[in-house]
């Protein structure tokens, strides 16, 4: 049986005709075999020599391990293991973290990093509004966005639930969304929902403020697109899809679908059965990488260390994934939510900069004046924050910023 190596240290490809991974390794086998069982495994290899693979396919479709450094292995993927013109995250998906996480061979593996080459890039039609055009939609060129998520999460009628969207408006919020356990059940059925919601949102612009409040059409593949027109049609002004739950297919469909016209904001609920451990699973950054590549315009990247989920870091890359110019698609707006209050907000725009849309649910609901004070002191924050001022300078003349950091104190 001829041998195959897959090793080429020191070799890196031309980055224009090659996907390349970086691969976080744990394993008790020496580097390099560790290496090569991934790169087997997920291009022309399996576990033991096969008699129908020969040099013509493996020098065209064999991965390249171009580097070990420490537990860090780069693996480079030729474009041609990779579905042609179509735009295709769940075969992308299938090659640069599929069967890799379950092999015996590796204690832990987690791919931290991806580039795509421009063969690839150019398959995508990445935002259609982006963060400028949720900017331009609200009138708010510079300042950060502000929301809210409507807690409870689940359980408020729709009229409860508009009468909360416009308290949160008529107390400063530019935005407020459903959260990702709601979509339509029985105690607030979605087209109800939107309705009540759209005539609040018309009421705060007939008072001069400018709102979006995502309802999440998180739902089956072959249902997603049909109920996102519906709801357009009821007057939803922005959609929210859960990405990981629904796939990056269905974020994909829904903005390329000329008949969306309303921003998409994707959460990413049960990102973290797979983000969360530093040592096995996949990165916020190539799940990031992806949704801008599909058309999010809004994404959840974390609290970069701040919120209440744990796992992110100061800079772990997501900022530059969403509003980098590396790539040929319009920014994504970087959404700052989990935990969030007017006491973090300071941090968040010191690790963030402005560019980013920071949400409370709780840092809003659970004020001691209720939900328009919440969005006041939420609202007040980000203004404390984008002046440069300190939250308890500007305090002083804001009795509901006051309130919130005597509360939950600041960062
Ligand atoms: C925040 C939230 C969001 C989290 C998701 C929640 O509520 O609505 O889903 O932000 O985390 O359900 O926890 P609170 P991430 O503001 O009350 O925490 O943004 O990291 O995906
Ligand atoms: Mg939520």
């Amino acid at each position: 049986m001829e041998n195959f190596s897959y090793l080429h240290l020191g070799e890196p490809e031309d980055p224009d005709r090659y996907v390349v991974c970086k691969y976080r390794v744990t394993t008790d086998l020496p580097m390099e075999k560790a290496a090569e069982a991934i790169a087997a495994e997920q291009s022309t290899g399996t576990w033991t020599g096969i008699s129908t693979l020969d040099h013509t396919v493996f020098d065209h479709l064999g991965a390249r391990i171009t580097s070990i450094e420490g537990d860090m292995v780069t693996a480079e993927f030729p474009a041609d293991d990779f579905s042609i013109e179509v735009g295709s995250v769940p075969q992308i998906l299938s090659v640069i973290s599929g069967n890799l996480f379950g092999l015996g061979a590796l204690k832990g593996v987690r791919l931290e990093d991806v580039t795509f080459p421009k063969s690839i890039l150019e398959q995508f039609k990445g935002p259609k509004f982006g963060a400028a055009g949720l900017r331009e939609q609200l009138r708010r060129p510079e300042k950060p966005l502000v929301g809210t998520i409507v807690k409870p999460k689940i359980g408020l009628s729709p009229q409860k639930t508009a009468e909360y969207v416009y308290e949160a408006g008529a107390g400063g919020l530019t935005n407020s969304k459903d959260d990702e356990t709601l979509v339509d059940q029985t105690f607030c059925p979605i087209e109800d929902r939107t309705v009540a919601v759209a005539e609040s949102l018309d009421r705060l612009e007939s008072e001069g403020k400018y709102m979006m409040h995502a309802i999440n059409v998180s739902t089956r593949g072959d249902k997603i697109v049909e109920l996102a027109e519906k709801v357009q049609g009821w007057g939803a002004r922005e959609i929210m899809v859960d990405v990981i739950t629904c796939g990056f297919g269905a974020v994909q469909a829904l903005a390329e679908d000329p008949s969306i016209k309303v921003p998409i904001h994707v959460h990413r609920t049960m990102h973290g059965a797979f983000t969360k451990d530093p040592f096995h699973g996949v990165a916020m950054l190539p799940l990031t990488k992806l949704v801008r590549m599909v058309g999010g315009d809004a994404l959840h990247i974390g609290t970069l260390g701040v919120g209440k989920m744990t796992g992110a870091k100061a800079d772990d890359g997501n900022l530059q994934a969403c509003l980098g110019d590396d790539v040929p698609y319009r920014k994504v707006m970087p959404v700052c939510s989990g935990g969030v209050h007017p006491g973090l907000v300071a941090e968040i725009v010191k690790r963030a900069g402005t560019n980013v849309q920071i949400q409370a649910g709780g840092g809003v609901a659970g004020h001691p004046l209720g939900v328009r004070a919440g969005a006041m002191g939420m609202s007040q924050a980000v203004d404390a924050a984008f002046l440069g001022i300190p939250a308890s300078e500007y305090a002083k003349d804001h009795r509901e910023l006051a309130m919130a950091l005597d509360l939950w104190g600041s960062k």
